[in-house]
């Protein structure tokens, strides 16, 4: 080998020497680079970077192929629609991402930025209005959710319409913000009066749960707050009534079932669902105006007949079921005594007997702000009349031994 080859393979050598450190030099420096970021391998904004070479090439490095390895803090967008029925705006219902909650606006869209990766809780509630709520997945894009409509009628707020929502508009009847018995939470329209309006909306959604009917929804009521803890008791309450009535066969007669309250106190609103065996009984229609499709019972007269509102008179003859829910009205004060609530027109249509079950009753006051359940028992019937094959059969409610 000559010197000068000799020379040559030297300076290879020290090219490729030269470049080994270089390609090290850049590799620590990545990887220092890294563990001096917050965590999260981004480049923190004060930084300093010089103008050399190296340090350009690193940002790159890192920009380029450390990025993209580690998980954003910034999260992701997550947005969708609530509409507050009955009303021209949707403004003012509270939606909240777990802990995070915002008002919407007019058109009830709602957005929530930055909403980290994982699962979380989206509910939306308005006054007067069932809550409702969704369960969010955020992975790596931005979610928006199916359009919901909030159902108007749940005055007090305990994640089901029924018989005190009712009774809660019939306090406020025909009143407006200038009225001693007004009721904000009763007014579902927000037109500065209530009136049938609001009430309907109650008879409509009436059994209503929350959620309601957002799609997707979860079923599965998340923890109660304060605000929703009334329904529990109530529940309790109605599962202590299994009291039977009984009727004798009498083919093709009509057998008229009284449903009475004794002694009772400050009665404002009642609600009763009773079963018949549907192979020996039929409910005679009571209300056969085109206006009353379907069948109903009759409405007794112990309950103020000028100023009440049927929530509910619904009875079907296949499955054996009556469902009975009348609130009164103001100016109509509470009633005390006894007194016939509905009557039901039987007709006998097998040979037969046929228990007929009280299987649920609410009898409520008018207590302020919240109405409260006068406890009561069912008793046994006391009068038959065998001769006219034909029986009277009052079912007697009364105030509960306590
Ligand atoms: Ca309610
Ligand atoms: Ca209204
Ligand atoms: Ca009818």
């Amino acid at each position: 080998m000559s010197k000068i080859q000799v020379n040559r393979v030297i300076n290879l050598r020290s090219w490729v020497v030269f470049a080994l450190v270089l390609v090290v030099m850049f590799t620590s420096g990545v990887v220092l680079f890294a563990r001096a970021g917050p965590g999260n391998g981004i480049l923190p904004a004060q930084t300093p970077i010089s103008e050399t070479t190296p340090q350009l090439y690193l940002s790159y490095i890192q920009t380029a192929f450390i990025s993209p390895l580690v998980t954003p803090e910034q999260g992701q967008t997550v947005r969708g629609k609530v509409t507050l029925e009955r009303r021209t705006s949707s403004a003012g219902a509270q939606i909240c991402v777990d802990e995070r909650c915002r008002l919407t606006l007019d058109d009830g869209a709602f957005s929530f930025d930055n909403v980290t990766a994982g699962d979380h809780l989206l509910t939306a509630d308005h006054k007067s209005y069932l809550r409702s709520w969704h369960s969010i997945s955020v992975e790596d894009e931005t979610i928006t959710l199916p359009d919901v409509t909030l159902l108007g009628g749940d005055i007090n707020r305990d994640d089901i319409i029924e018989l005190i929502d009712g009774e809660l508009i019939g306090l406020a009847w025909n009143s407006t913000a200038e009225s001693l018995h007004w009721d904000e939470r009763a007014d579902i329209t927000a037109d500065g009066s209530i009136n049938v309006l609001d009430m309907v909306a109650v008879q409509y959604n009436w059994d209503v749960k929350a959620p309601g009917p957002w799609v997707g929804a979860l079923t599965a009521m998340p923890e109660l707050t304060e605000s929703h803890m009334g329904a529990t008791s109530a529940d309790n309450t109605q599962e202590a009534i299994q009291v039977y009535a009984i009727t004798q066969p009498a083919l093709g007669k009509e057998v008229e079932l009284d449903i009475q309250v004794e002694e009772v106190s400050d009665l404002y609103a009642a609600h009763l669902r009773l079963t018949f065996d549907p192979t020996t009984l039929r409910v005679q229609d009571a209300d056969p105006r085109d206006s009353a499709p379907g069948i109903q019972i009759h409405v007794g007269d112990f309950l103020d007949p000028f100023n009440q509102f049927i929530l509910v008179n619904e009875v079907d003859n296949s499955i054996g079921i009556i469902d009975f829910a009348v609130t009164q009205l103001a100016p109509a004060l509470a009633r005390s005594g006894s007194g016939v609530l509905a009557m039901v027109p039987f007709e006998v249509k097998g040979e037969s007997s046929s228990e007929v079950a009280l299987i649920s009753a609410r009898l409520l006051d008018d207590n302020q702000p919240d109405p409260e359940e006068i406890p009561s028992a069912v008793c046994i019937p006391t009068f038959t009349d065998p001769f006219e094959q034909s029986i009277y059969m009052p079912l007697l409610l009364r105030p509960a031994a306590s």
